[in-house]
C-alpha cells in the first residue's frame, strides 16, 4: 500500500494563517507532518498560531515576506536551526488584482509577478540545497485555472500562474535526480477570502453574476472548499507521489473539462 504519511517531516506552507495554506497545513499535521508557516505581519502570525493551535497544531510561525530574499533565506536558516529541515515546501503565498490590463499601472503587474512567481522561485531556491543534501524533497507550487485559462482583469495573475506552471517542471527536470519531486496543486474557484468579492451578494439579494458563472461552468455545480484541497495535497506531499513530478494535479471539479452549462 504507498504511503501516504507525513510523520517526521517538517513541512512549511508559505502565507499560511488562513484560507486554503491554512487548509493544506493542517491537513498535513493531521497526516503526522510538524508545521511552519510564515506571513506578511506578525499580526497574521499571531492569528494563524492560535488558529493552528485551537485546532490542537503546535505550529511555528515566522514573519516573512516571500518576495524578499534576505528574509526568506534568514527564515529557512531559522527553520533548519529551530525545527529541522524542510521536506515539504508549498508555495502558497499570493495575491490577486482584477483590473483591466489597459488600466493597470506597470507597478501592479510587477507586484504581482513579485509575489506570485518571484516569490515561489525565492522560497524554492532557499530550500533545495538541504533537500539535495538529504536526498529527498517535495515542493508543491499553488498554481490556478489561470495557469491554463485567461479572463477578462487579471492578466497580471494569469501571466503569474502560467509561469509557476512552467517553473515547476523547470524545477522538477532539474532536480528529479536528487529525488526531490515539484508538482503543481491547481486549485479551481474556491471559497476564500481571495474570492470573497466574487461571490457577494447583490443588493437585489441575488447571488454575484461571477458566482452564478462558477456554478454554470463547474460540473460539480459548486465553489469548491479549502478542505477539498487537503487530500491532494497530502497526496502530492506524501511517499505516495514518488514517481509522479512535473504535473499540475488540478482540483477544480471539472472546470477544465467542461464546456459550461448551456443557458
Ligand atoms: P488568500 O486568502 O488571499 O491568502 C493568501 C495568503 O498569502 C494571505 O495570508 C496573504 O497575506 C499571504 N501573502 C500575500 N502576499 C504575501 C507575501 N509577499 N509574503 C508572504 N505571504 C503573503 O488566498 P487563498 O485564496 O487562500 O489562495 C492561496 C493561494 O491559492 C494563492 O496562491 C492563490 O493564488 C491560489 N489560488 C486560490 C484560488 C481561490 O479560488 N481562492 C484558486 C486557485 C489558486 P495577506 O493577508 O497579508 O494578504
Ligand atoms: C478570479 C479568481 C481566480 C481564482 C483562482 C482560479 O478572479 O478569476 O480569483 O483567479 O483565484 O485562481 O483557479
Amino acid at each position: 500500500m504507498a504511503n501516504f504519511s507525513l510523520d517526521g517531516k517538517v513541512a512549511l506552507v508559505t502565507g499560511a494563517s488562513y484560507g486554503i495554506g491554512f487548509a493544506i497545513a493542517s491537513g498535513y499535521a493531521q497526516a503526522g507532518a510538524t508545521i511552519v508557516f510564515n506571513d506578511i505581519n506578525q499580526d497574521l502570525v499571531n492569528k494563524g498560531l492560535a488558529a493552528y493551535k485551537a485546532e490542537g497544531i503546535n505550529a511555528h510561525g515566522y514573519v516573512c515576506d516571500v518576495t524578499n530574499e534576505d528574509q526568506v533565506n534568514a527564515m529557512v536558516a531559522q527553520i533548519e536551526k529551530e525545527v529541522g529541515v524542510i521536506d515539504i515546501l508549498v508555495n502558497n503565498a499570493g495575491i490577486i488584482k482584477r483590473i483591466p490590463m489597459h488600466e493597470m499601472k506597470a507597478s501592479e503587474f510587477r507586484q504581482v509577478i513579485d509575489i506570485d512567481l518571484n516569490g515561489p522561485f525565492i522560497v524554492a531556491k532557499a530550500v533545495i540545497p538541504s533537500m539535495m543534501k538529504k536526498g529527498t524533497g517535495k515542493i508543491i507550487n499553488i498554481c490556478s485555472m489561470m495557469s491554463e485559462l485567461g479572463r477578462e482583469t487579471v492578466s497580471a495573475y494569469a501571466a503569474a500562474k502560467g509561469g509557476l506552471k512552467m517553473l515547476t517542471r523547470n524545477i522538477a527536470s532539474e532536480y528529479g535526480e536528487y529525488n526531490i519531486q515539484c508538482n503543481g496543486l491547481g486549485p479551481g474557484y474556491i471559497a476564500t477570502p481571495q474570492t470573497a468579492p466574487l461571490r457577494e451578494i447583490q443588493a437585489d439579494g441575488s447571488r454575484h453574476p461571477f458566482d452564478q458563472f462558477i456554478i454554470a461552468k463547474t460540473p460539480a455545480a459548486r465553489w469548491g472548499t479549502p478542505d477539498d484541497l487537503v487530500g491532494p495535497a497530502v497526496f502530492l506531499a506524501s511517499e505516495a507521489s514518488n514517481f509522479v513530478n512535473g504535473h499540475v494535479l488540478y482540483v477544480d471539479g471539472g472546470i477544465l473539462a467542461y464546456i459550461g452549462k448551456q443557458p
